[in-house]
C-alpha cells in the first residue's frame, strides 16, 4: 500500500506538472482527490489495516493528500495568473500609435473661391450683404433701367414664379444676377456706399460647358461724391492682383448693360499663355471675369440719390467661371456633379 501511494503521487504530481487550462486542473482533482479517487479508497480502507500499519499508511497517505492538495493549489494559481496576464496583453492598448483618419469635409470650391473673392473686397473696406433669390421684376429689371418690352430683357431668360393678387412691383422671379441688390441697397443707405453682394441666380438657359442655370455671382457698388471710371479701374485691377497674382494685366473695353453708361467688360490676361494666345483663351490672350460701368444716372435717381452730385461704380462676376480660371476647370458642370473624384483635389 505504501508503494501504491507512493507511485500514485508521483503519477498525480507528474500529471499536473503537464496541466495549464482550468477545466483539465478541475478533472485532475476529482480523478486524485475527489471522492471516489484511489487516494479516498485507500484511507477509507485503512480501517481493514492492523492498528500499526494503519498508523504509518494513514500518516502516509495524509501526507499524499496534504501535498496533492497544496501542488493542486499552487498550480491553480499559477494557471490563473498566466491567463490574467495573457489577458492583460490581448487587452493591451499601445497609446503611441496614430490613430485613424477621421474623414472631415472640405468646402466646395465654389465656395473656397467665393470666400476668396470676398475676402479682396472686404480688405478693400467693402460690406457683405446678402438678398433674396426670388426677387420682383421691377427691381431685377426695371429700377435697373430695363423696362418691359425693352430688348435687353432677352439677355436675361428668366424663371417666372406663378404670382396672384395686385403687383405693384410686377411679377415674381428667380433673379437674373445679383444687380437688383444694388437698388434694395441704395433703397436702404444714403451714400457713400461700398458693398458686395455675394449670391445664387438662375436662368432659363441650356446647360453647356459654360453654362448652367443655376449659377453664383459677386456684384459690387460703390456710390459716393467724385467717383470715376478711373476708381473702377483701380479698384477691379487691385483686386484681380489679389485674387489671380500681382502680375495680372487686365483690359477693359466697351460693353453694353442699360443700369450702366459707360459699360465696360473686364478681362484678365491668360494664365496659360501670359497672352500670346493658348487652348485655355481660345488664341485671344485675355479671360473675361466680369461686367461692369459706371452706375447710370437712372439709376440713382430713381432709388432717390442726386445724379448731379453723386456717381458710383458696379460690377458683377460669375464665380464658377473664375474658378475655371484660377483652377483650369474646362466644363462648368462638373461644380455640380458631386464627384469626390473632383471635390477632393480641392482640399
Ligand atoms: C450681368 O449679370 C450683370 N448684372 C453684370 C454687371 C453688374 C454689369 C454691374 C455691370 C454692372 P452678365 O449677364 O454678363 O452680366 O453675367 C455676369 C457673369 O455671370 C458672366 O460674366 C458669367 O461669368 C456669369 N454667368 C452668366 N450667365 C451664366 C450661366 N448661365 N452660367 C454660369 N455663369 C454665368
Amino acid at each position: 500500500m505504501i508503494e501504491q501511494l507512493e507511485e500514485l503521487k508521483s503519477r498525480a504530481l507528474e500529471h499536473l506538472g503537464r496541466l495549464d487550462a482550468l477545466p483539465a486542473l478541475e478533472d485532475w482533482r476529482v480523478t486524485y482527490l475527489g471522492k471516489r479517487s484511489e487516494l479516498n479508497q485507500i484511507l477509507r480502507n485503512l480501517g481493514t489495516l492492523e492498528p500499526s500499519a494503519r498508523r504509518t499508511v494513514g500518516q502516509i497517505a495524509n501526507d499524499v493528500k496534504r501535498l496533492l492538495e497544496s501542488e493542486f493549489n499552487d498550480r491553480r494559481t499559477q494557471i490563473e495568473r498566466t491567463l490574467r496576464e495573457a489577458e492583460v496583453a490581448r487587452e493591451r492598448i499601445d497609446v503611441t500609435r496614430p490613430a485613424k483618419p477621421t474623414l472631415i469635409g472640405q468646402k466646395h470650391p465654389i465656395t473656397q473661391t467665393l470666400e476668396e473673392i470676398v475676402g479682396a473686397f472686404r480688405a478693400l473696406g467693402y460690406d457683405v450683404v446678402e438678398g433674396p433669390e426670388v426677387e420682383w421684376e421691377k427691381l431685377n429689371f426695371d429700377m435697373l433701367n430695363i423696362p418691359p418690352e425693352h430688348p435687353a430683357r432677352d439677355r436675361w431668360d428668366t424663371f417666372y414664379v406663378k404670382s396672384e393678387g395686385s403687383l405693384p412691383l410686377g411679377q415674381m422671379l428667380l433673379r437674373t444676377h445679383t444687380s437688383p441688390m444694388q437698388i434694395r441697397v441704395m433703397e436702404k443707405t444714403k451714400p457713400p456706399v461700398r458693398v458686395v453682394v455675394p449670391g445664387r441666380c438662375y436662368r432659363y438657359e441650356a446647360t453647356d460647358a459654360t453654362h448652367e442655370s443655376q449659377f453664383t455671382q459677386v456684384e459690387g457698388l460703390a456710390v459716393d461724391e467724385n467717383l470715376t471710371f478711373a476708381d473702377l479701374k483701380g479698384t477691379l485691377t487691385a483686386f484681380t492682383h489679389m485674387v489671380f497674382g500681382p502680375e495680372r494685366r487686365t483690359r477693359f473695353r466697351v460693353d453694353f448693360f442699360p443700369f450702366v453708361e459707360p459699360g465696360a467688360e473686364m478681362a484678365v490676361d491668360c494664365h496659360g499663355c501670359h497672352g500670346a494666345g493658348c487652348r485655355i483663351c481660345k488664341q485671344s490672350g485675355w479671360l473675361e471675369i466680369m461686367g461692369a460701368g459706371m452706375v447710370h444716372p437712372k439709376v440713382l435717381e430713381g432709388v432717390g440719390y442726386d445724379p448731379s452730385r453723386y456717381t458710383g461704380f458696379a460690377f458683377g462676376m460669375g464665380v464658377e467661371r473664375i474658378s475655371m480660371l484660377k483652377y483650369g476647370i474646362d466644363d462648368i458642370r462638373l461644380f455640380f456633379a458631386n464627384d469626390l473624384r473632383f471635390l477632393r483635389q480641392f482640399r
